[in-house]
Formats: C-alpha cells, structure tokens, sequence
C-alpha cells in the first residue's frame, strides 16, 4: 500500500514539475551555452549524466523553441536542454563534427574522412596561456545551435590577417577589427586548406562577412545614378533627332545599366534575399547585356564609317536592328544559362568551389571572391573591352584615311559634312568608351588586387567612380548644348501646336 502510495506521490511530483517546467529556462544560463541532452542517463537525484558530465537537474530544462542570433526565437519539437558549458568547456561547432562547410553552409550528408583531421587546436586560458587541446577529447561539442548568418567565411590562421584567439569560456577575439565575439556570431569547423602541395585539414573559426560601412555613400550614388540614368533613357527616347539606330542601341545598353545598378542596389539592402538566387542571375543578365550593347554600339560605329565612303547612301535594312537585338539578348541569356547550369550540375563540395559561378553562395550575385568571377564575369567583360578598343582604333584609322581622301577630292562638299557628323557620332561614342571601358577596367583591377589591404583601399575609389557612372553620363550626353537645344525646340514645337490648335478651337 505504502509502495502504492509513494509511486502515486512520486508520478504526482514528476507531473508537477513537468508543469512547473513548461516554458522554463534556465536560471543564469545562456541558451548558447547549452546542448540537447535528450536520451542521457537520468540519475536517482535528478541530475543528468551526459558525456561524463553530471549536469544537476535545475542546470536543465525542457525547450520547445530555439534561440536565434538575433534573440529571436524558432519552435522546435520539445527537447531536455543542459547548460554543460557552465561545468566543462564547449566547442561551438557550426556542423555536426563529420560535416563541412561548402559555400558557407553545412555540407548536407558528405562523409568527411576525420582521420586526416588535426584534432587539436589552440585555446588561450583566463591566464592567457595558450593551451593545446583535443576538440573530442577535452571538449563538449555544441553542434546544433543556429548559424550566425549564412554566409560563414572560414579564418585561414597562418594568414597575418586572418589571425584569431578562441578563449576557454567560448570567447572569440579577432586582432583584424579588434572584435570581440560571443558563441552567437562565430563558430568552428573543421576546413580543408589546400595551398599548392601542402594541405592542412584542420579546425579553424568561421566568420561573418564583414558589412560595409560604407553602405549609406554607396547607396546614395546608386540611386543618383539610377535617376541620371532614367533620365538620360528619357530624353533619348523623347527626341526625335536622337531616336536612330545608335540612339536606339544607346537607349538599350542604358537600360541594361540601369537594371545591373537597381539588382545591386536592391542587393545591398536586402531586398532580394527571398528571391536570392533568381536576383543574381537577373543581375548578371543585365550587366553581361549591357556589355554585349556596347560590343554591338562599337560594332555598330565602325561599320557606318566603313561604308560612308564606298557607298553614299547608306544602305541600313531595317533588320540590322533586330540583328543586333537577338545578338545582345540572346548572348546575354546564353552566358547566364551557362552560369545557371554550372551552379546547378556540378556537384556542390569544397574541391568545385573556386570554379563555380557561386550565384547566392556568399551574396545574391555572383561570387567574386574567387577566380571564377575572372572566368564567368571579369573575363567575358575584358573580352568586350579589347573588341570595343580595337574597333574604336580601327575607326580612328578610317576617319584619318576618309579625311585625306576628301582633301584631294574638293567638291565633294555634301559627303564633308556627313564625315562631320559622323565624327561627332565618334567623339559622342568614345566618350562613353571612356567612361564605361575605364570604370570596368578598373573594377577588374580591383578584383584582381582585392586581397591586398592598401590598394583594396586605393580602388575603393574606382568603385565610386563605377556607381557613378549614370551620373556622369548625364552629364556628358544630356547637359550638352546640342542636346538641351534639341530639348528646347521640341519644347517650342509642342507650344507652337498648342497655340496653332488653341486658335483652331477659337475659330470653330
Ligand atoms: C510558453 O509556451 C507557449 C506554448 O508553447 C507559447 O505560446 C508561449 O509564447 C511561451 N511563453 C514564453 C514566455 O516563452
Ligand atoms: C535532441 O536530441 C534527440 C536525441 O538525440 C533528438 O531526437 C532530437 O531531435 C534533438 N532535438 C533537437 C531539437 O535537436
Ligand atoms: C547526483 O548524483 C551524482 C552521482 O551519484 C553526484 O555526482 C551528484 O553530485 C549528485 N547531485 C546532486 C545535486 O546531489
Ligand atoms: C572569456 O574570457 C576572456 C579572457 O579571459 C574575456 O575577455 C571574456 O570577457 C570572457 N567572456 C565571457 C563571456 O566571460
Ligand atoms: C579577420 C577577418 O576579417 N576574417 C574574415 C571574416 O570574414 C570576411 C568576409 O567578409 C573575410 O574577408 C575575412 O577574411
């Protein structure tokens, strides 16, 4: 009866602490300082024993939720939850153990072999001495708490600048920004890194991209370039006089320009992070199309001047145009679809990633970190380039060589002036060559010498210069006198027929 009794009480007892429990954290404890302790050994005291550990019962709770970085909380189905790292120093793992990260995530169900696996790593003491110590051996792993961000970039330490203490209390110092972490914004890994012959398996921190400060000048000239840009693409597309075939293929590569601008405006904010992926490729469209309208504006330009003096009256079927049009667009979508398609089919592992595409790895655009951005990005973009010097070149030769033809030949007063104005198609043209040739290659520069911290800092200034652009195109095909003259006329025409049609109306 007694044994009855007591087993009575005792269910009672558990129930009411079930209830009690509900909803409980525990007391002066961090969420990120506990492990799921579910299905360990329960002993008569209530204590919980887990990887040999005693974890005293009030040291535990049951959650239903998780915590996120930001505080926030996620539910999750109920698990027993112990706050170990109060008794034995945690190792706050981004995966489980035998995962890697790839592209900043954890790599789904690769099977790492962890036999070739470092499995020591450095840990600085509260004396400040620095201590060997085995990640299973003297460890408690913390491997399922939330991801800081999703894109973790791993810390190569034997690199100055990437340098980093990790403290026994969970603590994460880096010497580059003097930053000073919780177990909330970093994790450890183990990383693959892979320097010619040697190669080094071993556990190294994984950090945060660090976010500009400089996002509000950035955003600032993005926007004043997306609204010279509209207005330039406006006032071309209002003036008669400019609407030519040069006029039109200015007004596409601009709005190709445009678009590249509005996806990496949108991309600095964080507009685009629910549609990442398709954001990126669409971006990458556009800039590969802007580029492709430039070929076709040089290609454009050099053939007119090959022809205006064989044949006077130009022959321009109508469907160079269109030509021009499925040229620009369909490369454009070819490039991306070849990008798409890498990303896609190639097996996503750490070995594939230097030379994958990477749209959406680290940012939603293309990943520039690497040398594939020289393959997919940079490299196409240097190819226009160098044609679009080469024709602008050949041009040149042409215009000297028509020029000294006409001063033998006196009388040829009309074909003069269509080399006059031909030529001022060609100033007009090698001006936006200059600009644009001139930004973009500096932007491959920068590329090229982004891992050095000086010149990273010099051509912060080209990156300017490249958000600008619109600015500057403004500025040089729109505030001119030519055109705001063309401007001021249609302004009078329109006025002229209002008054003509006022006058109709009084006569009626
Ligand atoms: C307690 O738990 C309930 C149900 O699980 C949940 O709706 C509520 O938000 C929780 N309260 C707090 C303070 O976490
Ligand atoms: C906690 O651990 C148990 C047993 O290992 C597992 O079944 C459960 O899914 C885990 N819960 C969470 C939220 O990770
Ligand atoms: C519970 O029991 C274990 C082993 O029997 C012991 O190490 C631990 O100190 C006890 N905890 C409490 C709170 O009594
Ligand atoms: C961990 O230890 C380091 C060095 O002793 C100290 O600077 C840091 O504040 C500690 N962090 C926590 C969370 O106690
Ligand atoms: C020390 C440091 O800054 N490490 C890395 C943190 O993440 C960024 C990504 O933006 C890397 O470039 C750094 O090398």
């Amino acid at each position: 009866m007694l044994l009855i009794l007591s087993a009575v009480c005792v269910t009672l007892l558990n129930t009411a602490t079930l209830v009690a429990t509900e909803n409980e954290t525990i007391p002066d404890c961090d969420y990120f300082d506990t492990v799921n302790v579910t299905g360990s050994q329960r002993l008569v005291n209530g204590s919980y024993l887990y990887q040999g550990v005693v974890i005293p019962a009030e040291l535990t709770a049951e959650f239903d939720y998780r915590v996120l970085p930001d505080d926030s909380t996620e539910p999750v189905e109920r698990h027993l939850r112990g706050c170990v790292c109060q008794l034995r120093p945690c190792l706050r793992l981004c995966c489980h153990h035998s995962q890697l990260m790839a592209n900043g995530q954890c790599s789904g169900s690769v099977e790492v072999d962890l036999t070739r696996l470092n499995p020591y790593l450095s840990v600085t003491l509260d004396d400040g001495t620095v201590a060997r110590r085995h990640f299973q051996e003297e460890f408690i792993i913390q491997s399922d708490l939330p991801i800081p961000c999703n894109d973790m970039y791993p810390l190569n330490d034997q690199e100055e600048q990437d340098q980093y203490i990790v403290f026994e209390n969970g603590s994460f110092f880096r010497p580059y920004d003097s930053a000073t972490m919780s177990k909330r914004e970093y994790c450890l890994q183990a990383y693959d890194f892979r320097e010619g012959e040697t190669e080094s398996f071993r556990i190294v921190a994984h950090n945060c991209s660090i976010k500009s400060n400089s996002k509000t000048g950035k955003t600032v000239v993005i926007i004043l370039t997306l609204v010279c840009l509209a207005c330039t693409i406006t006032v071309y597309l209002k003036l008669k006089k400019l609407r030519n075939l040069h006029g039109k293929c200015f007004v596409c590569c601009l709005s190709c320009l445009f678009m590249g601008y509005l996806f990496l405006l949108m991309d600095l904010w964080e507009l685009t992070n629910a549609i990442c992926k398709p954001s990126g490729y669409i971006g990458y469209y556009f800039v590969m199309a802007n580029f492709l309208w430039l070929s076709v504006i040089s290609w454009n330009l050099h053939s007119t001047f090959s022809c205006s003096v064989s044949r006077v009256n130009r022959y321009r079927p109508k469907y160079v145009f269109l030509v021009y049009n499925v040229y620009a667009w369909g490369m454009a979508s070819v490039l991306t679809a070849v990008i798409y398609m890498v990303d896609h089919l190639v097996e996503d592992i750490p070995e594939n990633e230097p030379w994958m595409p990477g749209v959406g790895f680290y940012n939603c655009w293309i990943k520039t970190q690497d040398w594939s951005a020289m393959l997919y990005f940079f490299g196409p973009m240097l190819i226009v380039i160098i044609f679009n010097v080469t024709m602008f070149i050949l041009t040149a030769i042409r215009i000297v060589a028509v020029k000294r033809e006409l001063q033998s030949i006196v009388d040829r007063q009309e074909r003069k002036q269509k080399l006059n104005s031909d030529k001022q198609t060609y100033s007009f043209f090698l001006r936006l060559f200059v600009i644009m040739g001139l930004n973009w290659s500096l932007e491959i520069l920068s590329y090229l010498v982004q891992d050095d911290d000086i010149w990273k800092n010099v051509f912060l200034v080209a990156d300017y210069l490249n958000w600008s652009t619109g600015i500057i195109i403004f500025f040089l095909f729109v505030m001119k006198r030519s055109v705001l003259r063309l401007f001021r006329e249609r302004n009078d025409d329109e006025v002229s027929e209002e008054e003509i049609s006022l006058e109709e109306t009084q006569r009626l």
